[in-house]
């Protein structure tokens, strides 16, 4: 006879405060009530959720981490824990999250002037202005400093105009504005310099057209960006931030998201293994009596509370103020790798029906293939931080 069991023996919910205690478990009940109906047909269409959108905003999710303009002002942990809940259902609705939070709303807050905040963050903290971030590009992806499209000034009333074209970029086809990276000279200097534009949809020149063929990430939209000299009035031109440190700032931030909402996906796979294994039958005896199965679900169990601790530890350096980009690398190549491999596992541990769609777990593994190639590769985070550890840099 079995004895009494329990799914987790690491938990941080005594680490929390009440407050954190509370929007996890509203996060949770919402995603389990809100989001988790019609995914698995968002999924297999290719479509996104798009009445979601407001519900988010409702929620908090949009702008969290920020103070005023009608974001929630979430501390990291409690922002973690959202992200965690959004992407138990799915990495593509966390995406949806993340880019408009970290890597779209995050630059205007960031290097935006007061005027550039007041006229786009309430609108996306309530989820009427949808936006995107377009960095990567055919030619430019684990190294964005090598991007071509290029910003020049232009007539007496200092414009810029753009040209060039953005891939890979996650919610674009929807998008209500763009944050453009963009190469431009400046003060008479012949060196380009990395600058951020706000480019609005409706502006002459610029189309977003979807990528199709997706077979991961499917219920979120992916798109280009194409400048085909783009006017862009010099009032967008974010002036807080020059260089590539503007993107990877916005990177930073959304990185340490990921890593929260991966651990939510390796706990969906993780569940679903061990609630199954309990229930199937094989050679007279449930499968989670086998030592095999038992070792499985063990090193899944383990992998996934060292995340969680480690999330929660970053999180709190981060609320301190004092978390580097390298301890954000750490986060997010450690937590996506856990997630990756608990998806594999789960997903033999069900057999046949691990391949199925009702089951979940696929979908979390296709996904988070994705998760671990975009906001810097899996590589590219081992090199940071080796560059860290040894002051060589092995990117070139
Ligand atoms: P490097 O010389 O290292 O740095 C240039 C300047 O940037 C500063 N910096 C950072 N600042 C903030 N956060 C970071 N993580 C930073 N890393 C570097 C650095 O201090 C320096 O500042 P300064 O003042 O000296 O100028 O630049 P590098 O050319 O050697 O490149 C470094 C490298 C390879 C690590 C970087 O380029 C990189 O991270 N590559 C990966 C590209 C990437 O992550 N792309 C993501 C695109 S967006 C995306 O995938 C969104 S998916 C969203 C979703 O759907 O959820
Ligand atoms: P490459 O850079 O060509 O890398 C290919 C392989 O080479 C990788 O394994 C890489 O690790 C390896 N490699 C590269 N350089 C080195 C090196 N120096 N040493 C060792 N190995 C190396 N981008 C945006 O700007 N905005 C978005 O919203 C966005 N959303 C995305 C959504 C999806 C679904 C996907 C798939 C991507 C998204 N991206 C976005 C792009 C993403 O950030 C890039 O795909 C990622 O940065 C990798 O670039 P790449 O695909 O060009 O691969």
């Amino acid at each position: 006879m079995p004895v009494a069991a329990t799914p987790y023996l690491i938990t941080i919910d005594h680490l929390l405060s009440d407050d954190e205690r509370l929007t996890w478990r509203a996060a949770r009940e919402f995603c389990e009530r809100n989001v988790a109906p019609g995914l698995e047909q968002h999924y297999e269409n290719g479509t996104f959720p798009r009445e979601l959108v407001k519900q988010f905003a409702e929620m908090g999710f949009l702008g969290a981490p920020y103070e005023g303009y009608g974001c929630a002002g979430m501390n990291p942990v409690a922002y973690g824990l959202t992200n965690l809940e959004l992407e138990r259902q799915d990495s593509g609705i966390r995406s949806f999250c993340s880019v408009q939070t970290s890597l779209a709303m995050y630059p205007i807050y960031a290097y935006g002037d007061e005027t550039q905040r007041q006229r786009w963050l309430p609108g996306m903290a309530k989820g009427e202005i949808v936006g995107c971030f377009g960095l990567t590009e055919p030619n430019a992806g684990s190294d964005p400093g090598s991007m071509r499209t290029h910003a020049r000034q232009d007539g007496k009333g200092g414009d810029y105009v753009l040209s060039g074209q953005k891939l890979w970029i996650t919610n674009s086809p929807m998008a209500d504005l763009c944050i453009v990276w963009a190469k431009t000279l400046e003060h008479g200097s012949d060196t380009p310099v990395i600058r951020g534009f706000v480019v609005e949809r409706g502006s002459k020149g610029l189309s977003t057209p979807t990528m199709h063929g997706k077979l991961s990430m499917r219920a979120s939209l992916t798109g280009e960006i194409v400048l085909d000299e783009v006017r862009v009035p010099k009032e967008n031109l974010l002036p807080g931030v020059h260089g590539l440190k503007g993107p990877l700032g916005c990177l930073t931030q959304a990185r340490y998201g990921i890593s929260w909402g991966v651990i939510g996906a390796a706990m969906s796979c993780y569940e679903r293994a061990r609630s199954y294994t309990i229930d199937r039958v094989q050679f007279d005896r449930p499968i989670a009596s086998f030592q095999l199965t038992q070792q499985k679900l063990v090193g899944m169990h383990n992998e996934i509370g060292k995340s969680l601790l480690l999330a929660y530890h970053f999180g709190r350096i981060k609320q301190n103020g004092k978390l580097s980009p390298e301890q954000v690398s750490i986060l997010k190549r450690e937590n996506v790798a856990m997630a990756l491999q608990t998806a594999r596992t789960a997903r033999s541990m069900l057999g046949g029906n691990g391949i199925m769609g009702e089951f979940g777990i696929m979908r979390h593994l296709s996904n988070l293939e994705t998760v671990y190639t975009y906001e810097g590769t899996h590589e590219v985070h081992t090199l940071a931080i080796g560059r860290a550890l040894t002051g060589f840099s092995a990117f070139a």
